[in-house]
């Protein structure tokens, strides 16, 4: 296989262009879309399908399945509850649609029954760090996301503190790395994400955003999340619903530094802001 495709699963991913990443959060909570997938304790299995229809539709290359929010102060999601809601998604979605799914999950159960349900990335804002996760993933063979954090959701914006945002968080991730490359886990299957607004301050999530270059000189992938996260909110003083503009321009930012997946809500949007960056990038 070129190393200009992403095989997950036994699904692959041109790495050639920038891939998005659309978020289904199956939630009652999340910041942006909770409750619409998730209601009264159950999946409401049409919604989810029509989305999943509109965001392959719409281009998505990946979608992201998360059962519990990490939003700042969420509440903890129990084992039996997360594995509910995300392998039935993850096994609704698969026998419907031949598309790479990656799994918003730190627990090593559920990575391994949503890779067994058909998922095909593993994307931990833990960085693999629970016990048994690093040889669980090894043993799955899939692609796995590393995000930097800082503390835990409940409380990881109470004062996020760092003396080197930058050098921080590039050697926490460079050995998170390490950890997987020992366990066994390929370079290429390693993606690296800086975690924006994961106990760090506006300030933190702009010189991340500034010296992202940094990061996608490194030998392994880098995903940028961004989509209407409050960094947006802080520079634009502006609700939820109202930072699309301010996404697609961090988005592209990021592309522009090298990022190769972009995880977003608004799908179609960003995947006009992504096509008109490949363009260019293209020209003679
Ligand atoms: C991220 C994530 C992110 C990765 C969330 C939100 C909060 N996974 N899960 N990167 N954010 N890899 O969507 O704002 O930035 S949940």
């Amino acid at each position: 296989m070129s190393n200009q495709t992403l095989t997950c699963n036994g699904l692959s991913l041109d790495l050639s262009k920038p891939n998005v990443m659309g978020i289904l959060n199956i939630t009652p909570d999340s910041f942006f879309d909770g409750g619409q997938l998730f209601r009264n304790g159950k999946i409401d299995e049409v919604v989810l399908l029509r989305r999943v229809e509109q965001m392959l539709s719409e281009g998505a290359d990946i979608l992201d399945i998360g059962g519990e929010s990490t939003r700042p102060g969420a509440s903890v999601v129990e084992l039996d509850e997360e594995l509910d809601r995300v392998v039935t998604a993850v096994n609704l979605i698969r026998k419907r649609f031949d598309v790479v799914i990656s799994v918003d999950t730190s627990s090593p159960e559920v990575m391994k029954q949503s890779v067994n349900a058909g998922a095909g990335i593993i994307n931990d804002i833990r960085a693999l760090q629970r016990e048994n996760a690093v040889t669980t993933a090894a043993e799955l063979k899939v692609p796995v996301v590393l995000m930097h954090m800082q503390g835990e959701p409940s409380t990881m914006q109470k004062a996020p503190e760092y003396t080197d945002i930058v050098s921080e968080v590039r050697s926490f991730l460079l050995q998170r790395a390490e950890q997987c490359k020992l366990a066994g886990i390929e370079s290429k299957h390693i993606i690296l994400d800086l975690g924006f607004g994961f106990g760090k301050t506006l300030n933190h999530n702009l010189s991340l955003m500034k010296h992202l270059s940094e990061f996608t000189q490194l030998p392994y992938l880098n995903l940028v999340g961004v989509s209407r996260k409050s960094m947006i909110g802080q520079v634009l003083n502006k609700p939820v619903e109202d930072r699309l503009v301010g996404g697609l321009s961090l988005a592209i930012q990021a592309l522009n530094k090298g990022a190769k997946f972009l995880r977003v809500h608004d799908v179609g949007e960003t995947v006009d802001a992504v096509k008109m960056f490949s363009a260019v990038e293209k020209a003679l």
